[in-house]
């Protein structure tokens, strides 16, 4: 029953529809020519309104004429007869298998009687009325199947089978319904003798997908017969499932009858369908009222939402996700951005001469060369440390001669105290010239001590044999020789002076 139900709530939505064209018909679905899901099928495995037989199976969600097993036949027929004159007919199917080529087809029948099994796609052969065949499998070789062909029998001629029928054909289209993503469509059209054939090859889900296969005039038909669809399977198999047929008939724009009588019957059912709306509610209302704990429960309503907003909700999630990727990816094109502008910066520091991070750590060797190159005048370590060893002497052999001259100088001074003393001014003649040489020695010294200091660092270029051409023993020897001397005389002339003065 719940089959039945659903087919009266698409005889309410299916309203007629009035074409722009004045000669397109009145459509008005007849729920007892359609079956679909769900609910297809009763819980005894009957459609509501038909009859199938052989090798077919209803189920909730389909119709299986044939399983993909060989040499099945399967069929189901409207157990009534038409009550008017044009129709339009969709059948929603899928023909499924395993091979890349499959067999036999399924076929669509409007015929006088209901068929029986027989050879032609299941169905019994030499019918009256319409056949259109769904031909899977290419009997004769033409390399044209799968194909579609309309056929009208009076119920003499025998199927041409080994031909596909191609002599006997109304017209026909090439259009490979086998294994398709969606449920492909076929629309069959018949008004006024003329038999229009349109289909949706499944690679879309829309219901309005359709392209022409056949239009073909002056097509004769029973004027009222039963509807069929039939399949058969031979060596290869394929699943031949029936989702939908979906029945109108056509009515002429003059016969307003049929169409008042629709509008008031629908208008009667808004009238309930408002009524019970109106009820619902209002027992809604009392029962949240005597159950306030419920409130939660009806929250729980958000568990169930529309199709369309659900699609919408995913759509959105789905953007979100790709918009936080898009975000992510671009903070590491940032840092990955700012690593190459870091590196070219270095790049062109090193390549434009600056400090080489090489060399960075290697900033001992440019000092090296000036201590320990090999060259013709440059000073060895020991060298180095000779001269270091005789500036000391010298320094120490200074202080000696400073303590000296001290000490002279002292006894001079002695000397010029005592009352008598008429040599005070050869003394200081003397002490003169000893001061002079002094100074000499002192600028020698001098002079010495800075070439040993500058030596290490002007070594390399001057080539100064600075040990070998100076000898500051030599120096401070001549140095000790002179004041040596020097004073020796000094006490000899003041010991002389000093005797001569006993004698006056
Ligand atoms: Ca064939
Ligand atoms: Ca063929």
């Amino acid at each position: 029953m719940a089959s039945i139900a659903e087919l009266l709530v698409s005889f309410l939505i299916v309203s007629p529809i009035l074409n722009v064209l004045g000669s397109e018909p009145f459509k008005r679905f007849e729920y007892k020519y359609s079956f679909k899901p769900p609910y297809l099928a009763q819980k005894d495995g009957t459609v509501p309104f038909w009859e199938h037989s052989g090798n077919a199976i209803a189920s909730e969600e389909n119709l299986r004429i044939t399983p993909s097993l060989k040499s099945q036949k399967g069929r189901i027929w409207s157990k009534m007869q038409t009550t008017f004159e044009w129709w339009e007919i969709e059948l929603v199917f899928r023909v499924t298998g395993r091979g890349r080529i499959g067999a036999d087809g399924l076929a669509f029948w409007f015929a006088e009687t209901p068929g029986g099994e027989g050879p032609v796609f299941g169905s019994n052969d030499m019918w009256k009325g319409l056949g259109v065949l769904f031909d899977s499998f290419d009997n004769d070789n033409k390399h044209n199947n799968p194909y579609i062909m309309a056929m009208v029998n009076d119920g003499g001629k025998v199927y041409d089978h080994q031909n596909d029928g191609s002599t006997q054909q109304l017209a026909g289209c090439l259009r490979d319904f086998r294994n398709k993503p969606f449920p492909v469509r076929a629309k069959m059209h018949y008004y006024r003798n003329i038999l229009t054939v349109m289909f949706n090859n499944g690679m879309s889900n829309s219901e309005t997908d359709f392209e022409l296969c056949m239009r073909v005039e002056n097509v004769y038909l029973p004027a009222r017969g039963y509807f069929g669809v039939s399949a058969a399977t031979g060596g290869l198999a394929d699943d031949h499932d029936v989702q939908k047929v979906l029945t109108f008939s056509l009515h002429d724009d003059q016969s307003g009858q049929i169409t008042d009588t629709h509008q008031a019957e629908q208008q009667k059912f808004d009238q309930e369908f408002q009524r019970y709306q109106e009820e619902l509610d209002k027992k809604k209302e009392e029962y949240i009222k005597e159950h306030p704990e419920a409130q939660k429960e009806k929250d729980d309503e958000d568990w169930f939402e529309e199709e369309q907003i659900r699609e919408l909700r995913q759509i959105f999630q789905g953007q979100s996700e790709l918009r936080t990727l898009v975000q992510t990816l671009s903070r590491k094109l940032d840092e990955i951005v700012g690593r190459q502008e870091t590196t070219i910066s270095l790049v062109n520091t090193i390549s434009q001469g600056g400090v080489p991070t090489h060399q960075v750590a290697g900033q001992v060797p440019p000092v090296m060369p000036q201590v320990a190159a090999p060259g013709a005048g440059v000073l060895q370590r020991h060298e180095v440390e000779n001269i270091l060893a005789a500036s000391r002497e010298l320094v120490a052999a200074t202080r000696e001669i400073k303590n000296l001259i001290v000490g002279v100088g002292s006894k001079i001074d002695t000397a010029n105290a005592r009352p008598g003393s008429y040599g005070n001014v050869d003394i200081t003649g003397s002490v003169n010239e000893l001061k002079d040489g002094i100074n000499t020695l002192k600028r020698d010294i001098g002079t010495v001590s800075q070439r040993v200091h500058a030596a290490p660092v002007a070594a390399g270029q001057e080539g100064c044999p600075i040990v070998s051409c100076v000898s500051t023993t030599v120096v401070v020897a001549m140095g000790f020789v002179q004041m040596g001397v020097i004073l020796g005389y000094l006490l000899y002339k003041s010991s002389k002076e000093n005797q001569a003065k006993k004698f006056y």
